[in-house]
């Protein structure tokens, strides 16, 4: 990995981008007071994160549009862990939603003993490792990536942020969860993503009418979250992320 010294620093063995984590947003993560209602969504970067900070905001609204008609994806949904959350996260009401790529064993201790609940979204790690390679041509705070074969390699062996896929995939696949944890893959989202709306409300114990698993369904697509731009990250500085090198919300599929 090039430049890691400038852009990364070291968390339990992991690589996280400066730009977004600070020794003191991980202290704040580390003794983070989880509370039952709590939502966690966790992903591997690449796999579905975004479309979740969507997805589960409206289905929290009853599908009202207003959260991501108003507010920044990583306002509605934060990032635990990453500084932004620091700030934002007293502005929640519950169920607080929240995302994350951080593996199980690193959760905050009061998460093992709380009852919030879990979404774990998987995505077939050849268009991960894709969408990953693209993603650091366009963001500044990640090193160039090379050739994509340069990148294959670094991925394979675990040397991007958040490590391992497949560590990251069997971390989770933890029994202890019961049925606080919900899978589900980005492929069947692609698939019948009013129906993965459906599952994830009746996870959460949320009853959508008919007309609203349409709505929430309609504002998640993949064209209608390109053309939002508090979803888009078109409204971040080009110099940290640069949409015309290739969009955040590239290709989706
Ligand atoms: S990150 O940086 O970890 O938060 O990235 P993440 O949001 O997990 O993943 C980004 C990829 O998810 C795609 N995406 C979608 N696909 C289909 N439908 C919808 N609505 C959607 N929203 C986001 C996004 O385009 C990235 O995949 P690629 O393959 O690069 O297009």
């Amino acid at each position: 990995m090039m430049d890691q010294g400038n852009l990364y620093m070291f968390y339990h063995g992991f690589c996280l981008p400066k730009l977004a984590y600070t020794v003191a947003s991980l202290k704040h993560f580390e003794s983070f007071q989880v509370q039952d209602d709590d939502i966690f969504v966790i992903t591997y970067p690449k796999s579905g994160t975004t479309w979740m900070q969507e997805i589960l905001p409206l289905i929290l609204s009853g599908g009202d549009l207003t959260p991501v008609l108003t507010l920044e994806c990583y306002e509605r949904a934060p990032w635990l862990g990453a500084v932004h959350a620091t700030k934002v996260v007293g502005k929640l009401s519950a169920p607080r939603p929240f995302v994350s790529h951080m593996p199980y064993h690193l959760m905050p201790s009061t998460f093992f003993s709380s009852k919030a609940k879990v979404i774990y979204i998987t995505r077939n790690p050849k268009d991960v490792v894709v969408s990953y390679y693209y993603f650091h041509k366009m963001a500044s705070y990640l090193h160039n990536p090379g050739t994509f074969e340069e990148f294959t390699d670094s991925f394979l062996a675990g040397n991007v942020m958040f490590g391992k896929w497949t560590d990251h995939v069997k971390s989770w696949k933890n029994p202890d969860l019961g049925d606080r944890i919900l899978y589900m893959t980005y492929e069947e989202m692609i698939q019948d993503l009013r129906g993965a709306v459906e599952r994830i409300s009746c996870f959460l114990d949320r009853q959508l009418s008919e007309e609203a698993l349409k709505r929430v369904a309609e504002q998640c697509q993949f064209k209608t979250m390109k053309q939002n731009n508090k979803s888009n990250y078109s409204l971040v500085a080009p110099k940290i992320m640069d949409n015309s090198v290739s969009p955040f919300l590239r290709k989706g599929r």
